[in-house]
């Protein structure tokens, strides 16, 4: 078998200090710690989702090839949160770098209260599905049986989400 034979995908997104520099440097460490990165979407601006009263987020999608296993995958994606100054606030609040699992192969996973893959709101969040779209059109959701290109046409979310 390959080394690195797991693809994930993974939804970066900051909406605190420099955006775009704590990006790159996660990108950075991604590729230094969790495997090599196949391929990233453009950054996107996108307007808060959740709790409308916090600076717009820059999120992106990134294709990485990985050897390490979905939860090894989470825990280094939360020591490069650390390392990179991020503190837990409140929930869907505002955050320096935010590395979300949305795929790891074509795997279901649930382990309660610590990881669930496909990332369970992923389908309805535009600032998702917009940036995943871009690089991952073809890839089917393990749970709901349609593409991403399919999620992407269907959905409801209109938040504002720019290509910059
Ligand atoms: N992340 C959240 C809550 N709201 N809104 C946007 N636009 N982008 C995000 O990455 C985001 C959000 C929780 O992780
Ligand atoms: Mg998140
Ligand atoms: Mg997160």
């Amino acid at each position: 078998m390959e080394l690195d034979h797991n693809t994930v995908y993974l939804l970066l997104g900051s909406n605190l200090g420099d955006r775009e520099g704590v990006l790159n440097k996660a990108i950075d460490l991604i590729s230094k710690n969790i495997g090599k990165v196949i391929s990233r979407s453009s950054i996107y601006e996108t307007e808060p989702w959740g709790k409308a009263d916090q600076p717009a987020f820059l999120n992106l999608a990134l294709q990485v090839q990985t050897s390490l296993s979905a939860i090894l995958v989470l825990e280094k994606a939360l020591e490069i949160e650390k390392q990179l100054g991020r503190i837990r606030i409140e929930r869907w609040g505002s955050r320096t770098i935010d590395i979300d699992v949305i795929f790891f192969n074509a795997e279901v996973i649930h382990i309660k209260d610590v990881l669930t893959i496909p990332h369970p709101e992923m389908q309805n969040r535009k600032f998702v599905l917009e940036p995943l779209f871009e690089i991952a059109g073809n890839v089917n959701h393990p749970v709901l049986n349609q593409t991403v290109k399919e999620l992407y046409e269907t959905l409801t979310d209109k938040a504002t989400v720019k290509k910059i």
